[in-house]
């Protein structure tokens, strides 16, 4: 694998006959998970990734299994709780800057893995170990397992990226922030927003965080800085790379994990950072362009005409 991940992937209602689920009556059903939706993005792009997680014994779990298997993401390592149920999440788009989420989730199978369900060597031949900040505030089990991938990810090799996803629904802000900072001391690579640098560190200068980030662990810091783009850390250099323009944004859920795929991609791909976060900025905007977490993200062909649309060279 190139890159193998652990999450909780959710089915996702829509309302459709009003913005609003006080009002709605039908829902469209799709998928959604932060994990998930970088692991489509990456295989979108050409890339293999494997997804780490459990799901209930129902009818929804294997839609999801084999939809995510549809996208080309190994899923041997997903396994079936037969008591917890999958869990469900409702969002409402009531603009492109206007989204309300709703979680079913407390309890899930998913919420259910412990270090016991990874599988060692399937970590260990990855080339990078992706995590999110989401995972480790579904349960306690659910933090050991995340410390657990981690520490076999360094036991050989496998860089870590981390990608601090706040969800403050899920945990308290102490717990949350703490946390955060002990899982970002122990990443290579690290992708917060500078909404999230400021969470963790109480600092929203975009250089100050860079190098609180650095000093804090990470070699490379890739801070998203919204549709202006976003600057990367290292210590010898730090740039913003900015972003690409849209007209509107129809829903940005799931907009910060296509960056995620972009950067990841063009890190396998040996491109220079710069251009890992070129090709971040241009999945991340067109990763906004549909509704849905993951159904935006581009194959190479689609990120060719977006930037030479924008009038940008190919990355
Ligand atoms: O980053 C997008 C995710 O937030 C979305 O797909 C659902 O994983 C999800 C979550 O926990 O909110």
């Amino acid at each position: 694998m190139d890159v193998v991940t652990i999450g909780e992937t959710m089915v996702l209602f829509t309302p459709e006959s009003s913005p609003l689920m006080r009002y709605a009556h039908s829902y469209s059903r799709k998928f959604g998970g932060a994990e998930t939706n970088v692991a489509i993005g990456l295989t979108r792009l050409g890339h293999q990734s494997g997804w780490i997680s459990k799901v209930g014994n129902d009818e929804f779990g294997k839609a999801m299994v084999s939809f995510i298997r549809g996208e080309g993401v190994d899923v041997s390592q997903v396994t079936t709780d037969e008591t917890a149920p999958t869990g469900l999440y409702f969002k409402e788009v009531k603009s492109g800057d206007n989204v309300r989420v709703q979680y079913y989730r407390k309890g899930s199978a998913a919420s259910t893995l412990q270090p016991t369900d990874l599988n060692e060597e399937y970590i260990a031949h990855a080339k990078y170990l992706h995590i999110t900040g989401i995972t480790p505030a579904l349960s306690d089990s659910c933090y050991e397992t995340i410390l657990e991938a981690i520490n076999i990810a360094k036991g050989n090799g496998v860089k870590v990226i981390f990608d601090p996803n706040l969800r403050r629904k899920l945990w308290s802000e102490e717990k949350a922030r703490r946390v955060l900072l002990e899982i970002a001391a122990l990443a290579d690579i690290i992708l917060p927003g500078v909404d999230e640098g400021n969470f963790m560190f109480g600092e929203s200068d975009p250089e100050k965080l860079g190098q609180l980030f650095l000093d804090h662990g990470a070699s490379l810091v890739i801070l998203k800085v919204g549709a202006k783009g976003a600057y990367y850390f290292t210590t010898e250099n730090s740039q913003l790379v900015p972003g690409y323009p849209v007209e509107s944004v129809i829903d940005p859920v799931g907009a910060g994990d296509g960056f995620a795929a972009g950067v990841i991609s063009g890190l396998l791909d040996g491109l220079e950072i710069e251009e890992a976060v070129a090709r971040g900025n241009a999945v991340g905007a067109l990763a906004t362009q549909i509704q849905g977490d993951f159904e935006g993200l581009p194959n190479r062909e689609e990120i060719e005409q977006f930037t030479s649309e924008s009038g940008s060279e190919d990355i």
